[in-house]
């Protein structure tokens, strides 16, 4: 096995977690490099589950773990989440897991500034995990940001508060609410100094000398490329890029350290938070794809929106990514549907066209092209060879590959990891 990362190719949820849990037994590391616990990645392993936010999916099982620089920390609801799976029975030490010391702090003033926002933007909210992602994305592209490592030097974190609250309290007195004191921030931070920083490590030099070595990483993505700041639904999207290109960026290897890009795909459409999804369902087909799906955001338990196929979409994120194989998920969710539907081009303004222009405006009016393929009435629920598929879901399956333009490479028919197939 080369180098992997691991990318949604849709709007997040497409069972990257388990996919992570499956290819680390055969990696040596495993990173995170954008995001932060905004992410839901769920695990199940002899019959546990766990759901990780923040910690790299490597972490349950003890795999070497690297949060990025290109991951926004929380680091009160890090601590939470190493508690919480500490009750599991998993322990994170500092040998375990590895944290970027120039990854950007995701503050409390952050959420409440998220949420905030989203009540006050009514119809035009995003439909954020309310985790204060954004703002602190902003604070980091605006070069104010509070660092791991600024933790450390107590002058250089007062510099850091003083700057960054500068801008916070103007926000704040504009909108009428009581400023933030520089105090009691500071002593927050300083409290959690301790617990943090042993953590805390230039990353990008054990990830340079684990390469040199021959130890294979293993990139973790969250979210999904449709969420990307530049190249998703804009502005209906995450503040960070979630393609394959970021797996680079957001950890400090170089391109082709990224490796072959596994993009994780799930067998219908799902959506969480707002924005323009072409192939939604508001009917009965829609409702039952989230029961049988357990569509629910792990983070936050909001329903998930649920529709059909879009190959277009992926189509999109299997070039933008350099997607070169997926893993199908889910397929069994479609188990005894009569007739399937899969979206193949979208009509605009009068004309047909095979991808999802960049406007807004396009993309809120871009209606859905079917094709229609036969469903089968067979249970393909933890099947673990080709052959105990039903002939209808081989051609569902080689259909998919084919709008695509990439192959499945891994299937996977249940939660459990065992469920795999592997496509030779
Ligand atoms: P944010 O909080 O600023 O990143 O929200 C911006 C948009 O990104 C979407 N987003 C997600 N979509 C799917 N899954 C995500 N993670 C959790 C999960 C979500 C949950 O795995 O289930 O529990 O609700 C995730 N994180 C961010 C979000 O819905 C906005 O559309
Ligand atoms: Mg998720």
């Amino acid at each position: 096995m080369t180098n992997v990362a691991v990318i949604g190719s849709q709007w997040g949820d497409e069972g990257k977690g388990k996919v992570v849990d499956w290819l680390s037994e055969r990696a040596d590391v495993v990173v995170r490099f954008q995001g932060g616990h905004n992410a839901g990645h769920t695990l199940v392993i002899d019959g546990v589950t766990y759901k990780l936010s923040l910690l790299p999916s490597g972490v349950v099982r003890g795999k070497p773990s690297i949060i990025g620089n290109g991951v926004v920390i929380d680091p009160w609801a890090l601590f939470d989440e190493i508690e919480r799976i500490k009750a599991l029975g998993v322990t994170i030490t500092p040998e375990v897991l590895r944290i970027a010391e120039n990854a950007v702090l995701i503050l409390p003033l952050h959420g409440n500034l998220d949420r905030a926002r989203e009540a006050a933007a009514g119809d035009a909210r995003i439909g954020t995990t309310g985790r204060g992602i954004g703002p602190a994305y902003e604070d980091k592209v605006a070069r104010r940001a509070i660092r791991v490592c600024d933790l450390a030097d107590p002058d250089i974190l007062r510099f850091k508060v003083d700057r960054l609250l500068t801008h916070h309290n103007a926000l704040l007195r504009g909108l009428g609410e009581p400023e933030l004191e520089a105090e009691s921030l500071m002593t927050a931070l300083l409290e959690m100094a301790p617990r943090l920083l042993p953590f805390a490590s230039p990353v990008w030099r054990d990830l340079d000398a684990a390469r040199r070595a021959g130890r294979k990483i293993l990139f973790e993505g969250a979210q999904g490329a449709l969420l990307d700041v530049d190249h998703g639904t804009y502005p209906f999207v995450t503040s960070s890029n979630t393609v394959a290109a970021s797996a680079a960026s957001g950890s400090g290897v170089g391109p082709c350290a990224v490796g072959y890009v596994l993009g994780i795909t799930k067998a219908y459409t799902t959506r969480v938070g707002a924005g323009p999804f072409p192939t939604e369902l508001h009917d009965d087909i829609g409702r039952r794809l989230g029961e049988r799906g357990h569509e629910f955001g792990t983070v936050t338990g909001r329903p998930r929106r649920c529709g059909w196929f879009d190959a277009v979409l992926v189509r999109q994120t299997v070039q933008v990514c350099g997607i070169r194989g997926i893993a199908l998920t889910k397929l069994d969710v479609l188990d005894g549907l009569e007739t399937l539907k899969v979206c193949v081009g979208y009509r605009l303004n009068g004309t047909t066209i095979d991808y999802l222009p960049a406007s807004m405006k396009a993309q809120q009016a871009v209606e859905p092209i079917y094709e229609t393929l036969e469903g089968w009435q067979e249970s393909t629920h933890g099947a673990r060879s080709w052959a105990d598929l039903p002939a209808t879901a081989v051609k569902y399956i080689r259909r998919v590959e084919e709008l695509i333009g990439a192959p499945v490479a891994l299937l996977s028919t249940s939660p459990e990891r065992e469920d795999t197939i592997l496509v030779q």
